[in-house]
């Protein structure tokens, strides 16, 4: 590997949104490096209020910050609470990047999501799709709040110099995921459900919409390796895909999750829900040529997610 452009050594580094699934794997992963760790919780500091991000970020003066701070659900979130998704997410990353530039931060990673891209994208979906095309309707407000996030690093680049860098990573799971079945997205909401029905000798399970859309899944833990990798050796202003490569059906995903549960009962289908994008598959050439790849499959980090999950019920019952 060659040396980083950007040292984590000695740095001081601003997770923001450590409580969340992604910024808790960020600490994590970080907390393997020399590097002094910074969060603030939101009873301290409310990130969508713009003056007490910025008097934090001038108080505290990070060199590194981390943006995983978001509103963030599935795909039922996203179509029925449209105002909190487009509203907090612009504000939170106007705030973050404003702020980190008057702080004079040296280097700032923010967090898209691959739903970014046009709804009908060809696939594997590479980064130069971005904005050819429209939007999948059902999250299409946190599609165009993450794409003016990405937007604003390349604008304070490009007037500022400011190194301020985007990653989109694809739909993930894994420790410290939102289980609740209203707000989920499917890995969880399909464990959990598994989970119940094992638990209460229950035959079926229900799996909304057709079971037919492709997703590719990436776990949490992978994602932090990236985004830390990204910190210290990426510093362009066009966006980076951070993904597995792989994708499966919500049907094949359905079972893969059965099997990390042992639930051995069957699926019903309801044609209420919506299917979302047909297919979402990235296409991670350049992050491999910038040196990183996934290294946990999709059964090995569903049977992490399920312990973690088990060990979570019986902490909290
Ligand atoms: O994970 P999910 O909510 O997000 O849904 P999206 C993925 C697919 O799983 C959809 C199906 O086709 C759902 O209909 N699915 C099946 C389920 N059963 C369930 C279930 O019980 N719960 C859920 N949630 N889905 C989100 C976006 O889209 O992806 C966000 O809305 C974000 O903006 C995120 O980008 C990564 O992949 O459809």
């Amino acid at each position: 590997m060659t040396e980083p452009r950007y040292p984590l050594a000695g740095r001081r580094v601003w997770v923001a949104g450590h409580r969340g699934m992604v910024g808790a794997a960020i600490v994590r992963r970080l907390e393997r490096e020399d590097c002094e760790i910074l969060t603030v919780g939101r009873e301290t500091v409310d990130l969508r209020r713009q003056a007490e991000t910025e008097d934090w970020l001038a108080e505290t003066r990070p060199d590194a910050v981390f943006l995983a701070a978001a509103t963030v659900g599935g795909i039922l979130a996203n179509d029925s609470r449209p105002a909190d998704f487009i509203y907090d997410n612009l504000v939170i990353e106007t705030n973050i990047v404003h702020g980190a530039h008057k702080a004079g931060v040296g280097k700032l990673l923010f967090l898209g999501s691959s739903c970014i891209y046009p709804r009908m994208a060809p696939q594997p979906i590479s980064e130069d799709a971005l904005l050819t095309g429209p939007l999948e309707p059902t999250n299409q407000w946190y599609a165009i709040a993450k794409i003016a996030g990405l937007k604003l690093c390349e604008a304070y680049r490009r007037q500022h110099g400011a190194d301020f860098i985007s990653a989109m990573p694809t739909n993930l799971y894994g420790p410290g995921d939102n289980f609740d079945l209203a707000s989920s997205h499917v890995v969880p909401a399909l464990m959990a459900k598994a989970h119940r029905a094992k638990t209460e000798g229950a035959g079926e399970i229900v799996i909304w919409g057709s079971g037919t859309p492709r997703r590719e899944f990436l776990y949490v833990d992978d994602l932090a390796d990236a985004l830390v990798h990204l910190m210290q050796h990426y510093s362009e202003a066009e966006t980076i895909n951070v993904g597995t490569g792989e994708d499966v059906t919500i049907r094949e995903l359905a079972d893969r999750v059965a099997e990390a549960v042992g639930f051995e009962g069957g699926f019903a289908y309801d044609s209420e829900k919506p299917d979302g994008t047909p297919r979402k598959l990235l296409d991670v050439g350049r992050i491999r040529a910038f040196g990183w790849q996934a290294g946990t499959g999709l059964r090995e980090g569903l049977a992490a997610t399920y312990a973690w999950y088990s060990d979570h019920l019986a902490r909290t019952s």
